[in-house]
């Protein structure tokens, strides 16, 4: 089997990426290797499937979601992988993300998604939660967050 990233990040749309540029800055500089895909929940349900299901095998240990509107995918991702899945809910449509906050954080207790703000304060927090989970088993991943935070106090 291929080799997968130990952060697997997924979104709704390719209109998403450009909020996930901060979010694979921290993980280049926490030393995370990271994948990113655009497989939509509701338009690529197969796809999605086949690809969390060889992730979730091969190794991957965290995945990071990110979709607008009703933002199915992070739970979806929760219903075929047990690995920790982190919701980052994108702004815009009519109501400005607050809908793919809710869809998020209101998942029905079993399947969590672990979710982060809406806008840059959580496309930066996606990264730093999944470092979070990663130094848990992986002292350099520890060590870089360590100087990351000292950094913040400077600040
Ligand atoms: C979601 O709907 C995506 O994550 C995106 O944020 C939003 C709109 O996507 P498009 O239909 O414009 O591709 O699925």
């Amino acid at each position: 089997m291929a080799k997968t990233p130990r952060v697997a990040i997924l979104l709704g749309s390719a209109s998403d990426e450009g909020h996930l540029r901060t979010t694979t800055e921290l993980l280049d500089r926490f030393g995370i290797e990271w994948e990113l895909r655009v497989i939509s929940a509701h338009r690529q349900p197969e796809a999605l499937h086949e690809y969390v299901r060889a992730a979730d095998q091969g190794g991957t240990q965290v995945f990071i979601a990110a979709a607008g509107l009703s933002a199915a995918l992070p739970g979806v991702i929760g219903s075929i992988s047990s690995r920790p899945v982190i919701g980052l809910p994108i702004p815009g449509g009519a109501l400005h993300g607050v809908d793919a906050l809710l869809s998020m954080v209101q998942m029905p207790g079993g399947i969590p998604v672990a979710t982060v703000g809406v806008g840059s304060n959580g496309s930066k927090n996606a990264a730093i939660l999944a470092a979070q989970i990663l130094a848990l088993s992986d002292e350099r991943v520890a060590a870089k967050l360590r100087d990351y935070r000292d950094e913040l106090r400077v600040g």
